[in-house]
């Protein structure tokens, strides 16, 4: 048998039914072989196969997977954003790319010795779990052992990359079976830790449980009855946002640098905080970690330790387990009476709301939160959405969507590269071919892998594309128009960026088109088309100089570095006759911390 062949036989046993690819003669083996046993979907760019596979794979309802196979040379190094996304965001990705033939590897001898010869190996090791060279094919359960890398434990992109020669070489067949791709158990913390984080989450006054992307929706799905009953504040990160509905009775908010006021003056004001499955990185703590949580302790549960040592922000305890495991333990135990937490937790939610009346939109344009607001409305339950992973539209729709149960939502904030948006919504839409997938993405993100319009369009995916166009890039806009007095540079196309009419792109490809305006986002032709099948685009024009608060404020240092407020202290200040009533816990804005 064909190498080639035997792997696709073993990605299949291993769950994989996509695979999206550009083509290249380094990989003709392994095309004619996948195409054989997979739906193989092709792309325009490869960067689109990697981010189109990560969010297929977290979309995927029934467990069904996508990978990504490139060519040797440009393919690889067109993929490296997204493999970089993946791994900071701890998502399943596979990439396979074709080699030179081992005769003409270089062994970093030369820079090149076989014709677009590139030592993929060395450029992904610090972004992968595991990243190899088959100079001779792999058995097989070594080469199952290397893809479930990718998906047990803390999750990451492995790359597998196979020269010419070896895809073609004859071996005798061996099948994966079920023993064979059974995953290894993960570390679960013993019934004595357990039963001693129960005693504090009893004792404590304040807790806020944090769920972060290491919760299974499944987990969370299972839980939610329990949640209610338990009647502690439940909070999300971003990567767990879909994890619990926005109407949850304990549910209260995302909270984030960029996050919802509300969520993260609960936050601050806990007594313990138990983090389930999330790093606690820098976005999620705020810059100024040292102040996060300022009156309590945190009790981190990851699978990574490096992430429970890093040192920022300061835990009371590190747990190194499943955290899928320890919340359904936990969620079976007693865990006090917490009910008036809760109430004035849900009292800080209600008296603060997702869309701030500071924020100024001129006359004509959409407000984009009142936008966010009015879409959530819409979507179903069953929808995919994606929030795309930078500029305005990202911080939008984190702070004022309000997801429902059942939804999908997937952003990558690790990396916050723009357009990711566009390639991961085809993802989730070939994961869900039955489902509407709905995505919010600025135009500049959007410009960036736009070529990949035309990759949804060929395969009639129920797609809703919403592209914020305020004419380029205003999230640097409102950087230069705070730090640098408006000098502005290279963020519109007053000053050299060079973006299409939209609706002239869209129409080169067939899509339907409209544009969005403050007087037609009601009407009745924008909701036939947001609910007819297919795909179709929506050009919601936003004012260029929409402001976007609430958000934490930082300030350049005479020595020229940052200096961060809390995550409680969002700007603009709240008013005086609301902060006794929201900041019960905390000191008033500018105050010192007990
Ligand atoms: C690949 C990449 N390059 C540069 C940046 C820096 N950056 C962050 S937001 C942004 C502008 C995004 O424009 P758009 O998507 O239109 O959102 P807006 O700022 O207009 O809200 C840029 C250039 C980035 N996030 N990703």
């Amino acid at each position: 048998m064909k190498y080639s062949d035997q792997i696709g036989d073993w990605l299949l046993a291993l769950g994989y039914t996509h695979c999206f690819y550009v083509g290249g003669g380094n990989i003709m083996h392994l095309i004619e072989s996948l195409s054989l046993r997979l739906d193989c979907h092709p792309v325009i760019n490869e960067v689109a196969a990697g981010i189109a596979a990560e969010y297929f794979n977290e979309a995927s309802r029934g467990g069904a997977k996508a990978l990504a196979l490139v060519t040797a040379g440009p393919g690889l190094t067109n993929i490296m954003t997204a493999i970089a996304g993946a791994f900071l965001e701890s998502r399943e990705l596979l990439v396979i790319g074709g080699q030179v033939k081992t005769a003409d590897l270089a062994h970093g001898t030369l820079r090149q010795r076989g014709i677009q010869e590139i030592d993929g190996v060395s450029i992904t090791r610090p972004i992968t779990i595991e990243s190899v060279l088959l100079e001779e094919p792999l058995e097989m359960q070594t080469f199952v052992d290397l893809v479930q890398a990718s998906r047990h434990g803390r999750k990451g992109p492995v790359f597998i990359e196979i020269p010419l020669d070896v895809q073609a070489r004859q071996v005798e067949p061996v099948t994966a079976d079920e023993a064979a791709i059974a995953p290894r158990p993960l570390p679960r913390i013993t019934d004595q830790v357990l039963a001693e984080v129960a005693d504090r989450i009893r004792h404590a006054t304040r807790p806020v449980l944090l769920l972060g992307g290491g919760i299974d929706r499944a987990t969370a799905a299972d839980l939610r009855i329990r949640f209610s009953e338990l009647g502690i504040p439940l909070a999300t990160t971003w990567n767990a946002a879909d994890r619990i509905d926005a109407d949850h009775p304990a549910y209260v908010g995302r909270p984030n640098t960029w996050g919802q006021r509300s969520a993260n003056i609960v936050l601050q004001q806990a007594d313990l905080l138990v983090a389930l499955g999330s790093r606690l990185g820098m976005q999620q703590t705020g810059f100024n970690w040292q102040q996060f949580v300022p009156n309590g302790e945190v009790i981190q549960v990851d699978l990574d330790r490096a992430e429970l040592e890093k040192g920022h922000p300061r835990i009371a305890k590190g747990l190194c387990a499943d955290a899928n495991d320890m919340l359904t333990r936990l969620a079976r135990m007693e865990l006090g009476d917490h009910a008036e937490w809760l109430a004035y937790a849900r009292h800080v939610r209600d008296a603060l709301p997702a869309v701030e009346a500071i924020n100024n939109t001129a006359d004509s344009y959409i407000s984009p939160y009142c936008f966010v607001e009015h879409i959530s409305t819409l979507c179903h339950p069953s929808d995919t959405i994606i929030p795309c992973s930078s500029g305005g539209a990202f911080t939008v729709m984190m702070q004022a969507f309000r997801q429902k149960a059942g939804q999908i939502m997937i952003t990558n904030k690790g990396l916050a590269s723009m357009g990711y948006g566009l390639s991961g919504a085809i993802g989730a839409a070939f994961a869900n071919p039955d489902g509407r997938v709905v995505l919010v993405e600025g135009d500049g993100g959007f410009a960036q892998n736009l070529q990949e319009i035309g990759t949804a369009r060929i395969n009639g995916l129920n797609l809703k594309i919403f592209l914020f166009d305020d004419g380029g890039y205003a999230s640097i806009r409102a950087t230069q128009r705070s730090y640098f007095k408006g000098r502005y540079v290279g963020c519109d196309r007053g000053t050299g960026l060079g973006l299409p009419d939209w609706e002239k792109l869209f129409a080169a490809w067939s899509v339907p088109v409209m544009t969005l305006e403050a007087s037609n986002m009601g009407c009745a032709e924008f909701s036939a088309s947001f609910n007819q099948p297919g795909m179709a685009a929506f050009v919601v024009k936003l004012d260029p100089d929409q402001t976007y608060f609430p958000k934490i404020t930082s300030r350049i240092t005479d020595s020229g570095t940052m200096e961060s407020n809390p995550l409680h202290l969002m700007t603009p200040e709240l008013d005086a006759d609301i902060v006794d009533s929201v900041l019960r816990y905390l000191p008033k804005q500018g105050g010192e911390i007990p």
